[in-house]
């Protein structure tokens, strides 16, 4: 099997044992996660070699993560490390104000990762693969590092690579509409396999029908999967459109779980699976992810996939094949 390449920042993120405000935050977890690793380790654990691209400081935080990245059978072989710019840490607020929704706070101005440049790329890195994802946040990390993921595009497309993005809006990097059209619009054009969401939509979209405003921007794309949390997740493909509703779970930490969703799906279409068993899988993937705190320590297997959906009655759904 040909492999993926993923390229994005993996921080450390620094979860709160309790639920609640931040400011009475006393002892805390640390994990690792960042959007396109979590994407590239749920692909990973699903049978699928995979790469990553990044910078970590040249500290011990980016030694956590090249490791983790080891060990979980990911190629580190792309990933810099930036002896002038430390790896960036984040910090978590679960449940507070609003229950079940989970904040971030961000301490990632100047590191490693937003100072990788097109000049840090190898194109030999894109021998061999057969997709590549990156998503809206590492374009919004600044010049630098928008740059590079616009250079790895297409490096990726000159190798034969189909391209998965997320736009993946960060409200805290992507303020408001004008900044998120000009930092993702171009990905957008380019996508193969297009993921976004209800919010991402509203939020470039404000005015009038927003979906049909992304499906037009995305005409390239040969999928364009929208997820719309709770009410599940629908793909538009050529002129059919296929829907599968969320599985209801409890919510303990919602981080990660749309990378969980990407990553299973991403798995499931290059395992030669439908694109509505695709969704399944997906949803089932971030349900499986909100219910544990951290990003990818929830991450499923096949079989944890399978369990999963013969507790919820839908291995019988037909959609299994
Ligand atoms: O998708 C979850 C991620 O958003 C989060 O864990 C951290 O990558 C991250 C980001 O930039 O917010």
């Amino acid at each position: 099997m040909k492999r993926v390449l993923g390229m994005g920042e993996i921080m450390i993120q620094m979860n709160p044992v309790e639920r609640g405000s931040l400011k009475f935050q006393q002892t805390f977890e640390r994990h690792i996660a960042g959007s396109e690793g979590n994407v590239i380790i749920q692909m990973q654990r699903l049978g699928i070699p995979c790469g990553f691209i990044t910078a970590v400081g040249d500290d011990e935080f980016g030694q956590v993560i090249v490791s983790a990245l080891r060990a979980e059978g990911v190629d580190t072989g792309p990933i810099k490390t930036d002896a002038a710019h430390p790896t960036a840490v984040y910090f978590v607020q679960r449940s507070y104000p609003i229950p079940g929704k989970t904040t971030v706070r961000y301490y990632r101005k100047g590191s490693a990762a937003s100072f990788f440049s097109e000049k840090d790329l190898d194109p030999s890195w894109f021998e061999g693969t057969e997709l590549f994802h990156v998503s809206g946040i590492t374009p919004a990390l600044g010049p630098e590092a928008k740059k590079a993921a616009i250079s790895a595009v297409e490096m990726a497309k000159s190798a034969g690579a189909r391209i998965s993005f997320d736009t993946n809006i960060r409200i805290n990097l992507l303020k408001d509409t004008e900044t998120a059209h000009a930092c993702l619009d171009e990905f957008i054009q380019a996508a193969d396999i297009l993921f976004s969401g209800s919010g991402d939509i509203a939020h470039l979209f404000p005015q009038g029908n927003g979906q049909e405003e992304l499906l037009k921007m995305a005409k390239n794309s040969r999928t364009v999967v929208i997820k719309r949390g709770g009410e599940g997740a629908t793909a538009y493909e050529d002129n059919s459109e296929f829907h599968c509703d969320a599985l209801k779970v409890e919510v303990i930490d919602e981080l990660g779980a749309g990378d969980a969703f990407d990553g299973a799906f991403l798995a499931s279409v290059l395992s030669g699976k439908s694109t509505e068993t695709a969704l399944m899988y997906g949803n089932a993937a971030g349900a499986i992810t909100v219910g544990l705190k951290g990003d990818i320590e929830p991450l499923p297997t096949w079989s944890e996939l399978g369990v999963f959906l013969k507790w919820y009655g839908r291995e019988d759904s037909g959609l299994l094949r």
